[in-house]
């Protein structure tokens, strides 16, 4: 088992669980947040439903608000509900800023695969989508503002018949209006990250610093032996957050990759409690005007909690390898 890098400091409890949301909630996680005119905005997945008695009945997303990006306050009453006889869900949203405007990547099941969407929103109340990939694909996260005249994306899409089940890599596609894209090139494969055994892909979207863009992603590691974690049935993998930093004009070249996992699960509620135990997912990364970053990330599949570190620190680690 691995543990966390030494430089990030984990807020010891979970920022957000179904303890705090005022309506039917019961897991509160993998969530998306952005910093807006100095507040701080978090879109969650919450798989509701009954969590002492384990039983889940369907997803949807909520929203809270905090000052101070600790503590969080949610909405009323959930947002965006989409759904169809074609669409089941959407869930893991991550937001992304540019120029001013709130954009939102996210992941729908539908009845003919699973899709990336990207949309945005004026007002959190009305989600307005401006693209959805072919099947199978997602963990969409956008780059905060264009790159040589294009809106750029990183993505994970999910070849099964052809890399064999779950050898999944990240990718990066570009669109001059966030509507079309295509460029389509690989940014980092799967046997580059020494602690994924099985896949990986986009976590938080990047944030930029002078060295490059510094950006986690998600790492799968399947080891059987360990046997089940959590309350779901069959869950055996452990997901790690990774951290590499890429080049800030050409963001498809790794410039290096830290080789142990960024975030690894520790903590009670990230190793002991929970629907599927060994998850760490992130889903927002701030960096604060001090040089901090902010990181969230879901645990567990079941609440929302955040960690801190120097982004300085960060693309040192990355740097100190290379690829
Ligand atoms: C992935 C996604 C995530 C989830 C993770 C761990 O495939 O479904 O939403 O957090 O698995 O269960």
């Amino acid at each position: 088992m691995y543990s966390s890098v030494n430089v990030i400091k984990k807020v010891e409890k979970p920022v957000l669980t179904y303890k705090d949301i005022p309506y039917k909630a019961a897991l509160i996680f993998n969530a998306g947040v952005a910093k807006i005119d100095g507040k701080y905005v978090m879109l969650f997945r919450n798989d509701y439903g009954d969590y002492e008695n384990h039983k889940l009945e369907g997803t949807n997303l909520g929203l809270a608000y905090s000052e101070d990006g600790i503590n969080w306050k949610a909405e009323p009453q959930p947002c965006f509900a989409i759904s169809s006889e074609e669409i089941h869900r959407i869930y893991d949203p991550r937001l992304t800023v540019i120029d001013g405007k709130c954009y939102i990547c996210f992941a729908m099941d539908t009845n003919h695969g699973i899709r990336g969407g990207i949309g945005y929103t004026d007002d959190f109340k009305e989600l307005k989508i401006l693209s959805l990939s072919t099947p199978d694909n997602r963990n969409m996260v956008l780059f905060p503002e264009k790159i040589n005249g294009s809106y750029v994306r990183l993505e994970r899409p999910m070849p099964v018949y052809s890399r064999g089940k779950d050898r999944f890599d990240i990718w990066m596609s570009k669109s001059p209006d966030l509507k079309y894209w295509g460029e389509s090139e690989l940014v980092l494969g799967v046997e580059q990250v020494p602690f994924a055994n099985d896949k990986i892909g986009p976590a938080a979207p990047p944030v930029k610093t002078k060295y490059g863009w510094l950006t986690t992603f998600h790492a799968v590691e399947r080891d059987e032996t360990r046997g089940k974690h959590g309350w779901e049935p069959r869950w055996t993998k452990i997901y790690y957050a990774g951290i590499m930093l890429l080049d800030l004009y050409n963001p498809a070249k790794v410039l290096g990759i830290c080789k142990t996992p960024l975030i690894a699960p520790e903590l009670p509620h990230e190793t002991d409690e929970g629907f599927r135990t060994d998850v760490i997912f992130p889903g927002g990364m701030i960096l604060e005007d001090n040089g901090e970053v902010k990181i969230y990330y879901g645990a567990s599949d079941t609440v929302e909690c955040l960690a801190t570190a120097d982004a300085e620190a960060l693309a040192e680690l990355c740097l100190e390898n290379g690829i």
